[in-house]
């Protein structure tokens, strides 16, 4: 039997484990990639851990994600974030060069190899063909010490792609129509392998706004295959050495095949508030908008902002829209400024914003109150945009240049039908300058690393209790993101300062949950919080775990949990309970008390935990199921102290 593209990666890479079904396998990390709104952490934790250089192929530590500099808790953790990466032996790509997964694939991204990074899109890297995976923080630092990754033996979905894309309809549209068939939740073990006579037809950089927003069907990650596209990407990056074919065998065997025919696919958005919620275009003609931003690590290519200047080229913007543009890296930048692409965009009237993740993670650009946002990222979680009220929906950079010309949301296919679809052309060869992108010292005894006030030590749990006595801190509904959990935004600049930082944990849902939790922690209480389906969906922010840690939050029980969260509990000592069955979830209030006994004994030997309700004597069992190596972190309180009682310390 052949072999698919995901199974020939991971056999050259599985390390430990049982490569079949239900089996978890261990996989040697080549390279990871760390930004900066989790990377300070991953960071402290990779020196906590006691590694004294990093052992991948390539490390790559980038800024991009709080370049606000508010203050001077940004510029404290970029610069521990240059002396950490000077002294450890990783890359550091400095604020300014660019937004990590655009870098990363023109600048590293290598055909064949596995990529572990510090966020959830990651995966953007299957656009080059590797095995790109989103992991928290400490994970990562794991990696970069030289440990493998544990995933559950995938599923590998096929996506058969056919037919070719119609003009004005682009690699956004393929994405959210998959997101339309597959949803964002229950997709936790599955990869999604692209192929079919379509994939030829596409460039790596529209590959990569396809498996970058993959990372909101919830899968592990997305691929393509390295064919021809792939080998003239990388010549143009002058990294033709780099290309190494990754092709599926004719007779491989997938778990599922999904075909999409392009041809017959038209202009989608996302709507307000989930990448889930996919309508087409034309049902949603003639909604007034406010604003429009184009940019994100999702559609910020060269092609993109190449295409978005030829699109307004002449025009002018819709005096009712602001129009930002933020281009995804460096090098894109200094392209469309050579060939004369950015002043057709200045010209139409648009704001220029930072090479950075500025609107994306909500840390500028908020819109006014109820405004109509369209946008060219991944995500339109409630809130994330700075302003709760507003409605965000996610499109191609067509849809978007039309909404911007128009002022209104407006099927491109329509509103530009008189007129031809741009013909451009990308650079044959890319302007190369890597000067941004800082090399490891070449003496790490001469580096000290710098530690300004914003950087405190990574906070680490206590034990797991025998007995959690419980109160249910919050109960909150289903599709519950990590955005809702830990807010970015404003908030983002408190990431290396965890007392403060926790201080948010569900700000938006519940303005007194920290103060609450925090005051059950000091009168002995175990925090709980009670979730719907699909808790922790988004962002891999592993802050997300630490805070309620800090809070005193000893178990989450939902009626399921996302992938990465889920890792994330468990590193950080908190338990991933699941109801038995949704009944069970609605039997259990907010404030209950719970007590769930004889814990570690039964996390130990594999049995479900039972939450009895002190009120009534009401009893609901639990679902706790965890790999050998996860029931060591969880009993120890967290990773970090597993690997310390294992050193002996
Ligand atoms: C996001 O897009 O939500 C982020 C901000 O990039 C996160 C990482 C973070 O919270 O720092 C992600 O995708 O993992
Ligand atoms: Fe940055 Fe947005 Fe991409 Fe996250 S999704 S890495 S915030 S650009």
């Amino acid at each position: 039997m052949g072999k698919n593209i995901v199974q020939k990666i991971l056999d050259s890479h599985i390390v430990t484990g049982t490569p079949a079904p239900g089996g978890v396998v261990g996989i040697r990390i080549d390279q990871t990639l760390t930004q900066d709104a989790t990377g300070t952490m991953a960071y402290l934790q990779f020196e906590a851990l006691g590694f004294d250089r990093v052992k991948t192929e390539l490390s790559v530590s980038y800024v991009d994600h709080n370049t606000v500099q508010d203050g001077f808790e940004n510029a404290d953790d970029h610069k521990y974030l240059e002396t950490v990466a000077a002294k450890y032996g990783a890359l550091f790509s400095k604020p300014g060069n660019g937004i990590c997964h655009q870098v990363h694939l023109e600048r590293f991204g290598r055909p064949g190899k596995t990529l572990l990074g510090s966020d959830s899109h990651t995966p953007t890297g299957g656009g080059i063909a590797m095995l790109a995976i989103g992991a928290g923080g400490l994970d990562v630092a794991v990696a970069m010490g030289g440990g493998a990754f544990n995933l559950v033996f995938p599923r590998v979905v096929k996506v058969e792609l056919t037919g070719a894309l119609r003009p004005w309809v682009s690699a956004k549209d393929i994405i959210l129509a998959l997101l339309e068939i597959l949803g964002t939740k229950g997709n936790a073990d599955s990869i999604v392998e692209y192929g079919g006579p379509a994939v030829a037809g596409l460039s790596v950089p529209e590959r990569a706004t396809v498996t970058n927003m993959g990372a909101e069907l919830g899968v592990i990650t997305s691929i393509f295959p390295a064919d021809e596209k792939t080998r003239l990407f990388l010549k143009a990056q002058g990294r033709e050495a780099d290309f190494a074919a990754g092709a599926a065998d004719s007779d491989a065997s997938y778990d599922r095949v999904i075909t999409i025919d392009l041809s017959a696919l038209s202009p989608r958005a996302a709507c307000p508030h989930s990448p889930g919620n996919v309508k087409k275009l034309s049902e949603l003609s003639g909604i007034k908008v406010d604003q429009v931003l184009i940019g994100s690590c999702t559609n910020a290519s060269c092609r993109d902002i190449t295409l978005t200047a030829a699109m307004l080229k002449g025009r002018k913007v819709s005096p009712a829209v602001s129009l930002g543009v933020a281009v995804g890296s460096r090098q894109v930048l200094e392209t469309v400024s050579g060939n004369g692409a950015l002043a057709d965009i200045v010209s139409a009237g648009a704001r220029i914003l930072e090479s950075a993740c500025g609107f994306c993670i909500g840390n500028s650009a908020a819109p006014r109150t109820d405004a109509v946002s369209v946008r060219t990222s991944n995500r339109n979680f409630f809130g994330r945009s700075g302003t709760p009220s507003a409605q965000v929906y996610l499109t191609s950079p067509e849809a978007a240049v039309a909404a911007a010309l128009s002022g209104e949301i407006r099927d491109p296919e329509e509103f530009f039908a008189d007129r031809e679809y741009p013909q451009i052309t990308v650079p044959d060869n890319f302007i190369i300058d890597d000067s941004m992108i800082l090399k490891p010292a070449a003496d790490p005894s001469k580096v000290t690393v710098y530690r300004g006030p914003n950087i405190g030590a990574p906070p680490t749990n206590e034990a797991c209790p025998d007995t959690i006595n419980g109160r249910v801190a919050i109960k909150t509904g289903d599709k519950i993101t990590t955005d809702h959990i830990m807010p970015a935004g404003s908030r983002l600049k408190y990431r290396s300062n965890i007392q403060k930082y926790a201080e948010f944990v569900f700000e938006r849902e519940d303005p007194a949950f920290a103060k609450r939790a925090l005051d059950n922690k000091e009168k002995g209480i175990h925090n709980i919080i009670v979730a719907g389906e699909s808790y922790g969906q988004g962002s891999s922010r592993e802050h997300a775990a630490i805070c309620p840690m800090y809070l005193g939050v000893k178990a989450v029980i939902a009626v399921s949990m996302e992938r990465i969260h889920r890792a994330n509990l468990i590193n950080f000592g908190i338990i991933p309970a699941l109801f038995e069955t949704p009944a069970e979830y609605a039997k259990i209030n907010n404030g209950d008390e719970l007590t769930i006994s004889d814990v570690r004994n039964r996390i130990n030997n594999g049995v479900q935990l039972t939450a009895v309700r002190k009120s009534d004597g009401l009893s609901v069992n639990l679902r706790v199921e965890l790999t050998e190596r996860e029931k060591g972190m969880l009993l120890a309180g967290g990773l970090i102290n597993e690997c310390r009682e294992r050193a002996g310390g």
